[in-house]
C-alpha cells in the first residue's frame, strides 16, 4: 500500500477529463471521482471539489453510500511517510473552494472485501452539509493511469 500512496501524492491531482458537477443551494461538486482498486484492496479513496459560493461558511458532516462503511479521511506526510488520519467533518468556508484530492482530504469507502472499484463503475452516495442538506451524487470510478497524465 505504501509504494501506492507516495506514487500518487508524487503525481498529483487527477486530471478532469471527464466533469460531471452536482449543485445544492450555494454549493458545487465538480467531478467526485474514485481510483479503481485491485481485488485485494479492503477500501477505496473517493475525490471532489467543492466550491462554496454563497457567504456562509458550510461544513461536511459525513458521506454515506452501500459500503460496510464511509469515512472522512486526512492523508497528512510524518517524517516522509504517507499516513492517513480521521476526520470528523471537513470545513467548507464562504467564497472558498476546498479539493478533496490525493495526499489530503478524501472520502474513504471501507471494507470492499473482494468487490474492488472497478473502471466505469459509479457509486452513488449522498453528502451530508450542516446548511446545504444532504445531496445526492455519483462518484465516476476512473483507471489509477489517469492520475499520470
Ligand atoms: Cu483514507
Amino acid at each position: 500500500m505504501k509504494p501506492t500512496l507516495i506514487l500518487t501524492l508524487a503525481l498529483g491531482l487527477p486530471t478532469l477529463a471527464t466533469a460531471h458537477d452536482f449543485t445544492a443551494k450555494d454549493l458545487e461538486i465538480q467531478h467526485p471521482m474514485a481510483f479503481e482498486t485491485p481485488v485485494t484492496a479492503k477500501s477505496g479513496a473517493g475525490y471532489f471539489i467543492v466550491n462554496n459560493t454563497g457567504k456562509t461558511d458550510d461544513t461536511l458532516l459525513e458521506v454515506r453510500a452501500d459500503f460496510p462503511k464511509v469515512m472522512l479521511h486526512k492523508s497528512e506526510e510524518k517524517d516522509g511517510v504517507a499516513t492517513m488520519m480521521h476526520v470528523d467533518k471537513i470545513d467548507i468556508p464562504a467564497g472558498e473552494t476546498i479539493e478533496l484530492a490525493p495526499g489530503g482530504f478524501h472520502v474513504m469507502f471501507m471494507g470492499l472485501d473482494g468487490d474492488p472499484l472497478e473502471e466505469g463503475e459509479k457509486i452513488k452516495a449522498t453528502l451530508v452539509f450542516e446548511h446545504a442538506g444532504e445531496v445526492e451524487i455519483e462518484f465516476n470510478v476512473e483507471p489509477r493511469s489517469k492520475a499520470a497524465e
